[in-house]
């Protein structure tokens, strides 16, 4: 079933929430209230909502050091993600994983990963597992383009087509692994065509489009869940901020940002929510929701306490 006009509402307004959230861990970042590194997905959150709102709460995800949007999209409590960003121990991962380990299976969310590649066999086990157990949930892995060159990757392709496995692989492509473009890297660049040679169900969408994202990833889980197998989508997007914070963009000019910024999903789904009749008011209000819902995290964050010292050691692998 398509997304209604009404639930793109909603849509339209994760995302502008997932983008507010990035817009003011930058800002956390810059005031040095948070160590580290931070990955911002500004550009990339209609990849994030289409593919996620397609799926069910009991449904797995794993996804990368880039996937705050991901994990918010599956139903992570932002207040406990905010909390996370900023070392608190009311964070999801109790303030011991910060930006590159969201993780609540409680909704699904199986973790982030900082090494590339490294959530896709975990998806693919995941979806073993359902498998195995005869249930009916799926796993969807998201990585980024650079990842199709590792190793674990194709492995998990071979064993995903082989086993028939409920697995959805969402491919992020972005042009840039960190700052190589990708065809500088990449053999053959529309990573879709290696999938496909696999015996992978494979497809490239608008990674933009939050309603092509969503169509194509409800109906790999449809086909996963009916015992059809695997399905493959490489989502072209684009990261309109550096790789990480302090990139400083040599490996890219202003003029190619500027253009795909023309592109970028969420005035594209604005623009397409007035087409279905809303008004620039109803896009205020959305924004205005978002907005709130953002001060209400961050003051939640700001007022919790750091992790006790004493715990440094629980719920950790020494
Ligand atoms: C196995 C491994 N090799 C190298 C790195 C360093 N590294 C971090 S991010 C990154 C780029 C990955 O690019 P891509 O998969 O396209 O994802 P994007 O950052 O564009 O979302 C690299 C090489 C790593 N984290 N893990
Ligand atoms: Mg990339």
């Amino acid at each position: 079933m398509p997304l209604t006009p009404e639930r793109l509402q909603d849509a339209y307004r994760q995302m502008l929430i997932i983008r507010k959230f990035e817009e003011t861990i930058r800002s956390l970042y810059q005031q040095g209230k948070i160590r580290g590194s931070f990955h911002p997905c500004v550009g990339q959150e209609a990849t994030a909502v289409g593919g996620c709102w397609a799926l069910r709460k009991d449904d797995y995800l794993t996804c990368t050091y880039r996937g705050h949007g991901q994990a918010i999209a599956k139903g992570l409590n932002l207040q406990a993600a905010m909390a996370e960003m900023l070392g608190k121990e009311t964070g999801c991962s109790k303030g011991k994983g910060g930006s590159m380990h969201f993780t609540d299976p409680s909704v699904g969310l199986l973790g982030a990963n900082a090494i590339v590649a490294g959530g896709v066999p975990h998806a693919a086990g995941a979806a073993l597992a359902s498998q195995l157990q005869k249930k009916d949930n799926v796993a969807i892995a998201y990585f980024g383009e650079g990842a199709v060159n590792q190793g674990v990757f194709l492995e998990s392709l071979n064993l995903a087509v082989i086993w028939k496995l409920p697995l959805i692989l969402v491919c992020e492509n972005n042009l840039y692994s960190e700052m190589s473009p990708s065809h500088e890297t990449t053999s053959v660049v529309e990573t879709y065509k290696r999938a496909a040679g696999f015996g992978f169900e494979a497809m490239q969408v608008d990674g933009n489009d939050i309603e092509a994202v969503y169509n194509a990833v409800e109906q790999a889980a449809a086909r996963a869940r009916a015992g059809g197998g695997p399905t493959y989508i490489e989502a072209m997007t684009y990261r309109l901020w550096g790789h990480m914070m302090g990139d400083p963009e040599i490996y890219r000019t202003k003029e190619e940002v500027a253009k795909a910024k023309e592109n970028e999903p969420i005035v594209r789904c604005g623009k397409r929510l007035i087409e279905l009749g809303c008004t620039d008011a109803d896009l205020s209000r959305l924004d205005g929701e978002a907005e709130a819902i953002i001060a209400a995290a961050l003051q939640f964050a700001e007022s919790s306490s750091a992790p006790q010292p004493a715990d440094a050691f629980t719920d950790v692998f020494i």
